[in-house]
């Protein structure tokens, strides 16, 4: 090398790893939907987050890289909200992370699971994930203390939502917001590709956890609260007839059905400021 010095950094401190519970989290926050939210202004808001959505801590060392999954058709509103309230949250949870939507196109029956299949292998072409979080476009946490990285089991993060009164549904429910290691992904041979249209998917999630002896790990129900922006039911995400049934056959269906046997075609994958839109053709329900 030519100039030997211009590599040296004799001066730089070695990074400590990042602290378990960052200082600068704030706790419970304040969360509305009625101010007019721009992607100008959330890009303003943002200046450290770099191309694709990506983000690493400046001052310590993450032990996980986080690929965040969002399954996506139409919501453009709603993304605007979630980047403008989850990018600094994230900043302040120390979370080295990446955000990727995945965009479902065409008019045919939207598949949330498939979607989130796709986001595993799309992320990991990126980068060398070792956390997957799986989160609805319209779910915003409620507290910074609901710490977006893996655990030692399968976590589910959305368990007090304000449109279920700040309580779990039920005891499986495993839906909204979820986060899974590449080992845990694994052995549970991923998602469900065949769940077409709403519901289900998420109680199949959480048959395949329990059938693999796993244990969905929570935050604690003060914490763990979100706020839901406000819909109607979309076009093409009818209720899917089947998912009463499908639920019952996990056990059957899951080896065969999931990362193992996905199948898709990207057709764009673009980096914005904020987040990597990545573009798919998924097909249409049998
Ligand atoms: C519930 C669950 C969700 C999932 C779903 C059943 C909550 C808060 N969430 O959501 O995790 O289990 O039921 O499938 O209870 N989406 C689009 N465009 C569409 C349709 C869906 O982007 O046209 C995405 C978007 O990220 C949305 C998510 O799919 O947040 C779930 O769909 P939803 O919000 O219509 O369903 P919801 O609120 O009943
Ligand atoms: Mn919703």
């Amino acid at each position: 090398s030519v100039r030997p010095e211009a590599n040296a950094t004799p001066t730089a401190k070695p990074m400590p790893p990042c602290p378990e519970m960052p200082p600068g989290l704030v706790g419970r926050l304040l969360i509305e939907f009625s101010s007019l939210m721009t992607m100008e202004r959330v890009q303003k808001e943002n200046p450290n987050v770099t191309q694709g959505g990506r983000y690493t801590p400046p001052d310590c060392r993450p032990k996980q890289k986080v690929a965040i999954i969002i399954p996506f058709r139409n919501r453009d509103h709603h993304l605007r909200y979630w980047l403008h309230y989850l990018h600094p949250i994230l900043r302040r949870q120390k979370i080295d992370y990446g955000i990727y939507i995945i965009n479902q196109l065409s008019e045919d029956t939207f598949n949330r699971a498939k979607l989130l299949n796709i986001g595993y292998v799309e992320a990991l072409k990126e980068a060398e994930y070792d956390c997957f979080i799986f989160s609805d476009v319209d779910l915003i946490p409620m507290d910074d203390r609901n710490l977006y990285h893996c655990y030692d089991q399968p976590r589910h993060f959305a368990i007090a939502m304000d449109k279920f009164g700040f309580r779990l549904p039920y005891a499986g429910y495993f839906g909204g917001v979820s986060g899974l290691s590449k080992k845990q992904f694994l052995k549970i041979n991923g998602f469900p590709n065949e769940y077409w249209g709403w519901g289900g998917e998420d109680d199949d999630i959480y048959n395949r956890i329990t059938l693999n002896g796993m244990k969905v790990s929570r935050p604690d129900v003060r914490i763990g609260r979100y706020r839901m922006i406000k819909h109607e039911r979309d076009k093409h995400n009818e209720p899917n007839p089947q998912r009463f049934n499908k639920i019952q056959n996990t056990k059957n269906t899951m080896k065969k059905d999931g990362i193992s046997s996905l199948t898709y075609r990207v057709v764009q994958v673009k980096k914005h400021p904020l987040y990597t839109n990545i573009s798919v053709e998924i097909g249409k329900p049998p």
